[in-house]
């Protein structure tokens, strides 16, 4: 997506929103439970914004960095930044189809990325608020590559079960540490399975052990001020309540943001040390004027959408990250966090292929605003949710159609066939007037729903009282087509 020449800037004075949902990775097709945890909550809640007439700048963008893009470019027979353009001309096309108002899409693996991540870092570096510590890691010589633990398999050393994956052995359940296994095999492409060595890295880490107090201040205030989900409150709370330790913030990958420090120059940073400062980088690649939305704390309101997972690094880590420069910057004010979407009755996979993904929902006939309805009145707000084709027949048919769709098109007949579909003088009688603070009140329980971030809500929230309504309306209309009638038979007769 090109910049455009007037970008959206914050206005002083107005109410200035600054959108951003999760940016996802670039190495696969999204599904419908992507589109739901991020970019289509944070779509309403834009264009929201929009009607409102908040200033709203909304932000996203494809994660393209690390392990995961590494992987699928080894799968492929492609280099990392192939694999990069290639998805994000995918999850674009995605997202244009289920009409996703970003004002701008962006990607991280960019200049500016590398500009802000390492100025970031240097201030960190600075104050003090990074260290270093040796790592035990494999080591695969054939494929010239340190190991995710992911990318290890081996003999689990609890159970003996010897396909235990080097993250977690999947017989007994009991998460590992790679360098723990026995009889380890590479992992990283198909048909390694070399004897990987372990070998020692230095790596860098950010001590978010010292930066703890500080960041407890600004969430308690940030809860206070602004919407926050249960879930998110919760993540956050608890990583406190067990304390916080240094965080490792490089990789030994090829594939990320180079590290500027003398000594380990041959690192990235770590996808997810950088990753959500790719907001800021995507918004330097819309605009030369991004510090007036990310070095505005005063004027600027930051509302952010993501799965459940991702809570962590929103509310911990970035801020951390920020608070340890000494420098002015917009950390987030609001946090939107869904639960899980299952489909039918399994989990959604990448991997195994299950689920609908953005191509099969193109190609599957059913308009775009089914799907948003649909995925917007199931959204796992408070607890996880699942997708069930039948029930989107049953809620297409009976709340989209019936309720809604019917409700739109007897209104735009009627006014059609005794009103030429023209907007005429009205005396409102007393009638009129109590329906119309009966709906405006409706209008003001969904407006607040959304500024509380409810949005499955607001959108439940009309069918209950929207169906006795229609019932109302309808009768209101069918008296008044009576009455028009009547008086048409009485002009006949004169
Ligand atoms: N790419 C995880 C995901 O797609 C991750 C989010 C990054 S947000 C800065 O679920
Ligand atoms: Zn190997």
């Amino acid at each position: 997506m090109s910049a455009p020449k007037q970008p959206i800037l914050p206005i002083k004075g107005k109410r200035n929103i600054l959108i951003t949902s999760a940016l996802p990775y670039v190495n696969n097709v999204p599904h419908l439970g992507n589109i739901i945890g991020c970019v289509l909550s944070a779509d309403v809640f834009a264009r929201f914004c929009r009607l409102r007439d908040y200033n709203t700048l909304f932000i996203c963008g494809t994660d393209e960095y690390g392990t995961a893009t590494e992987t699928k470019a080894i799968a492929e027979g492609l280099e990392p930044k192939q694999i990069c353009d290639k998805y994000h001309a995918i999850h674009k096309e995605v997202y244009d189809w289920f009409n996703i108002s970003f004002d701008y899409f962006g990607r991280t693996s960019t200049e500016k990325q590398t500009e802000v991540t390492q100025e970031i870092f240097w201030a960190c570096h600075k104050n003090g608020f990074i260290t270093q510590k040796d790592e035990e890691q494999w080591y695969c010589e054939s494929c010239d590559s340190f190991l995710a633990d992911r990318f290890v398999e081996g003999t689990c050393p609890d159970c003996g079960y010897t396909d235990a994956r080097g993250d977690q052995c999947d017989e007994c359940g009991h998460p590992l540490h790679a360098h723990q296994l026995k009889d380890p095999r590479c992992k990283y492409r198909k048909d390694c399975g070399k004897t990987p060595q372990l070998r020692t890295s230095t790596h860098l880490y950010l001590c978010l052990d010292k930066l703890q107090p500080e960041m407890q201040a600004y969430f308690a205030q940030a809860v206070e001020k602004g919407v926050w989900s249960a879930n998110a409150q919760d993540i956050t709370q608890s990583w406190f309540d067990r304390g916080l330790e240094p965080r490792a913030i490089t990789r030994d990958l090829k594939w990320g943001t180079p590290v500027p420090l003398e000594g380990f120059t041959d690192k990235v940073f770590y996808v997810w040390f950088d990753a959500t400062i790719g907001y800021i980088s995507i918004t330097a690649n819309y605009t030369d004027e991004w510090q007036q939305w990310w070095r505005n704390p005063d004027d600027v309101q930051l509302y952010q959408f993501m799965a459940k997972d991702n809570v962590l690094f929103h509310s911990i880590i970035f801020p951390s990250s920020l608070i340890g420069t000494r420098e002015t910057w917009t950390k987030v004010n609001h946090l939107s966090a869904t639960e899980y979407l299952n489909y039918e009755d399994r989990q959604f996979s990448k991997s195994r292929g299950v689920g609908v993904f953005g191509n099969n929902a193109q190609e599957s006939g059913i308009p775009a605003d089914v799907y948003r309805f649909y995925l917007l009145y199931i959204r796992p707000e408070t607890a996880d949710t699942h997708f069930d084709w039948a029930d989107l027949i049953a809620k297409h048919n009976n709340e989209l159609l019936n309720n809604l769709g019917n409700f739109v098109h007897r209104a735009l007949t009627f006014s059609a066939k005794f009103f030429d579909s023209k907007m005429t003088q009205v005396v409102l009688t007393d009638e009129d007037k109590e329906s119309i603070a009966a709906i405006n009140e409706e209008v003001g329980q969904q407006a607040k729903a959304l500024r509380d971030l409810r949005v499955a809500n607001a959108s439940e929230e009309d069918c209950a009282p929207a169906e006795t309504k229609l019932a109302e309306l309808k009768e209101q209309l069918a008296s008044l087509k009576l009455k028009i009638e009547e008086e048409e038979k009485a002009e006949g007769d004169n």
